[in-house]
């Protein structure tokens, strides 16, 4: 595809004097409007994770316009969990509107894709809930506020196993979607280090919905723990089933059981699942208190991981764009990748100028139907 910059004889995109503004970091002021586009799963099988997403990036864009100085348009395009319309959403954002930045999409299947034309554009590009391994090292344009799942499931294992005491694991995965693959390697490399006996090992297709035939075997097996990676739309009526096969060990999942819809949805066959996230409710900073106070008014429910995570990558884009009051694409990549100790509602981030995020994650269980930090 063509690239949305304008392109020097050398290669390099020319800067746009209309995009430097005077002024640094509160006081910058740029008067060209800054665009953002945004590719989000809004309607198909993510849309759930994609809904709190626009909600969160809605109300970032909306608190920092408020802000003297910068003005964003946020451009946002739905996907429907497809990937076909998420690459042609991506190439209307390069291509049509010309974006100073990108933020999405919903999932990592996308991204592998998608994030390819961002990079070859030269369009900054920052991940909300891209987990997957391999995200950052498509290009020096692509970031991340997303959490790997490696580092999430590094974290969350090891803790489930202090706190659960479990020797024997079954373990279960998607082995259609990248992401889920992705997770279930770095679960199974976790369970092998710790000296986890694993004893079954089942796998399934991303549509399906009757697990009874893979639970029946894993009840057989007698494990203490199930270790599932699965995307929202199979985890629902997965743990369902085995909560109503009578499989009541705790259930220790990925990135997509971090959001109370699942909990919701899941009544009290939520009851001893562990997740590793990004995000907390619980984390009592001051900015976390005025985020999750500030969704609850806009949007009449609580605030997940995914709103956070938008919600954050709004806030990191307008820091880098601020560190040099400039909105040109190559300089908010080069201000993203020198953002230390950036405090945000994940708590405090550090992007490495390759794109890979450092924060500390949160290991939560759910007992009586609300996530508890268990580290
Ligand atoms: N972490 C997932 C991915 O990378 C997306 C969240 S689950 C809706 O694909």
């Amino acid at each position: 595809m063509t690239s949305a910059c304008v392109q020097s004889s050398s290669g390099k995109a020319e800067e746009d004097d209309t995009l430097i503004g005077t002024g640094t970091g509160a006081n910058c002021t740029i008067d060209e409007v800054v665009k953002i586009g945004a590719v989000l799963s809004l309607d198909g099988g993510a849309a759930f994770a994609g809904s709190y997403q626009q909600q969160g990036l809605e109300l970032a864009i909306d608190e920092l316009n408020q802000k003297s100085g910068i003005t964003y348009e946020l451009i946002l395009e739905d996907d429907k969990t497809d990937l076909q319309t998420s690459i042609s959403a991506t190439e209307k954002l390069l291509e049509r509107d010309e974006v100073h930045a990108m933020i999405g999409p919903t999932l990592s299947n996308m991204a592998f894709s998608t994030y390819e034309d961002a990079q070859d554009a030269g369009v900054p590009t920052v991940g909300i809930s891209t987990t997957a391994a391999g995200i950052p090292e498509i290009g020096e344009y692509i970031f991340r506020v997303s959490l790997p799942e490696e580092v999430a499931l590094a974290s969350s294992i090891p803790a489930a196993e202090a706190s659960l005491e479990f020797e024997t694991a079954a373990v279960m995965h998607d082995n259609e979607d990248e992401f889920t693959t992705s997770a279930f390697e770095s679960m199974h490399q976790e369970l092998q280090d710790l000296g986890t006996e694993i004893v079954a090992n089942e796998t399934f297709p991303t549509s399906e919905t009757e697990f009874r035939a893979q639970l029946t075997k894993i009840d057989e097996s007698g494990a203490d723990v199930l270790v599932l990676s699965a995307l929202p739309g199979a985890t629902i009526p997965l743990v369902k089933q085995a909560r109503e096969m009578g499989i009541d060990i705790p259930i220790v999942g990925g990135n997509a059981f971090n959001s109370p819809v699942m909990i919701g949805n899941l009544e009290d066959a939520s009851e001893n699942l562990v997740v590793g996230g990004a995000w907390s409710a619980e984390a009592d900073t001051e900015g976390n208190i005025a985020f999750t106070e500030s969704f609850q008014d806009a949007y009449d429910r609580p605030a997940d991981q995914f709103a956070a995570q938008a919600y954050t990558a709004a806030y990191t884009i307008d820091e880098a764009i601020r560190a040099s009051c400039n909105a040109n694409r190559d300089s908010i990549r080069t201000e993203l990748g020198r953002l230390s100790d950036f405090e945000t509602v994940l708590g405090p981030i550090t992007l490495s100028p390759d794109g890979e995020i450092t924060q500390d994650p949160y290991i939560q269980i759910v007992k009586d139907g609300e996530f508890t930090l268990l580290n």
